[in-house]
């Protein structure tokens, strides 16, 4: 049984007012709350916001935060972009007024089961594949998260019978009080979002909270490949693990080609490893990890297999996106830290140009040498971390400095020659230039189509 929460009549603060925050602020409007909503940036860049959250009555306190309002609340709810320790929460902490994740608020009123996906990266991809699976399986499925749709707007469309499946950041865990997932899965833990957690012992500590709440009923799937999580294994909840390396007491691994699903010494197969339609290594694990999540929730293996086989991946995540003159572009976006970059150079034989910059997240870019090395003929620079990497990896690879991502596609297309690859995995994030990772991916695409326009026009941009 969920504790629930009663909204009308409370006075409810919500902290940030991009896509989490208005729907938070509106949904509490609309069961009865007093809601107030603040956001460091002014009125004259949440125009639309602005416009929306007044005409539901919701009192707006922009162009920065006011401590003493934090201080008159029965709740506040925060949007994964703002810091769960900032001054003004600790005051109000110490107050005894719940500080909560927007997913704390969401899974109180949510109906049905949960399936709660995190990890440093595939959280996506293994997100959205286990949706397929559930749907393929005829199961009511509802998707959101951190894959871009506030948990809190499917409240309304959860029922018992539907199952839930969220991608959840380590942002999203820091504020939880009894968020409890029926299924949660950690698929890897690598250095990631270094310019908000301390360290990575406490990003890993607060990935591993997924778990915190649990009970011996519910299920946890890990990936028994990765020694930073079985050193963390959760005491609590029934584990199951996911290998594509060996055999495992309990869960998903794969033997001989075929994905089995092992409970109680017996071996379910599931589905094969050829029916994988998704480029790289790491992909499997992410196929592993939804096969134990989608079994444990409930799909039938042939629903799995046929899952598994039909999925095409998700859009910004090692995304074909055209081949012009022999040269390939794919788009990879969604790689804003380190280790997913290196993922994806890894899932391509080469040679390679890579597309690599934005807003540096605090790791170092040194491990990307080797791959590299192996496969790149060139990394082509963009955004605030240009210099960085650029010392970071000189030696191991050339490097040019594009600056923009349009510049860095044209440049990439001069240098490219038939049976090369273009990739766009930047290695950070992307808010120095770009909204999002999307809008980031969006604009690459963009800059590939116009490439392919005046190439079919007879006019290409390549030099030699
Ligand atoms: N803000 C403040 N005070 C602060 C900090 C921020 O007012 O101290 C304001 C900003 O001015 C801005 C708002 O907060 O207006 C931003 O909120 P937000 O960053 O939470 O933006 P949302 O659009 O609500 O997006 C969030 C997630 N963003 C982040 O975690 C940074 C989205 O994940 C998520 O899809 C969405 O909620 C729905 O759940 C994106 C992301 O980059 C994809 N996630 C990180 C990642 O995947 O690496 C974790």
């Amino acid at each position: 049984m969920r504790p629930g929460i009663d909204l009308a009549g409370k006075r409810v603060l919500v902290v940030g007012l991009a896509r989490t925050g208005l729907v938070v602020s509106l949904f509490a409007a609309g069961y009865g709350a007093t809601v107030t909503a603040t956001d460091e940036k002014a009125e004259t860049e949440l125009a639309e916001a602005a416009a929306k959250l007044r005409a539901a009555g919701v009192q707006l306190e922009l162009g920065g935060h006011t401590p003493a309002t934090f201080l008159e609340q029965d709740l506040i709810v925060l949007s994964p972009g703002v810091p769960a320790k900032l001054p003004a929460l600790e005051l109000a902490r110490a107050r005894g007024i719940p500080v909560w994740s927007e997913i704390e608020l969401a899974w109180r009123l949510l109906r049905g089961k949960l399936v709660a996906i995190t990890g440093s990266n595939g959280k996506t991809t293994t997100t959205a594949l286990v949706a397929h699976i559930l749907r393929t399986a005829g199961i009511p499925v509802l998707v959101g998260g951190n894959i871009g749709v506030p948990l809190l707007s499917l409240v309304e469309s959860s029922a018992d019978s539907s199952v839930t499946v969220a991608e959840i950041s380590s942002f999203q865990l820091e504020a939880i009080e009894a968020f409890r997932p029926e299924i949660g899965v950690v698929l890897n833990l690598t250095p990631d979002h270094l310019d908000r957690h301390a360290s990575f012992e406490e990003y890993a500590r607060a990935k591993m909270r997924l778990f915190e709440n649990q009970l011996d009923r519910d299920a946890a799937v890990l990936n028994a490949d990765d020694p930073e999580i079985t050193k963390r294994m959760p005491s609590r909840p029934h584990v199951y693990w996911f290998s594509r390396q060996k055999r495992v007491a309990e869960g998903a691994f794969l033997r001989d080609g075929q994905i089995f699903f092992r409970a109680e010494g017996a071996e379910t197969p599931l589905a094969r490893r050829e029916q994988i339609a998704l480029r790289g290594e790491h992909n499997v694990e992410n196929v592993l990890a939804a096969c134990a999540a989608a079994y444990l929730a409930g799909a039938a293996p042939a629903a799995i297999a046929a899952g598994v086989q039909t999925f095409r991946g998700v859009e910004h995540r090692l995304e074909f996106v055209a081949e012009i003159g022999g040269v390939t572009f794919y788009n990879d976006s969604k790689a804003t830290n380190v280790d997913a970059a290196l993922k994806a150079v890894e899932a391509f034989p080469g040679p390679l140009l890579v597309i690599l910059g934005g807003k540096d997240k605090g790791s170092p870019y040194t491990s990307l040498r080797e791959p590299l090395q192996g496969r790149a003929r060139l990394a082509i620079l963009i955004g605030a971390a240009a210099e960085k990497i650029a010392a970071e990896i000189a030696g191991a690879v050339p490097v040019e400095h594009a600056g923009t991502l349009d510049r860095a596609v044209h440049l990439a297309f001069e240098r490219a020659r038939p049976g090369d690859t273009v990739l766009l995995a930047p290695a950070c994030s992307s808010f120095d230039q770009f909204e999002n990772y999307e809008q980031r991916g969006r604009v690459f695409k963009e800059a590939v189509a116009t490439l392919e326009k005046s190439s079919v026009a007879g006019a290409p941009a390549r030099k030699g």
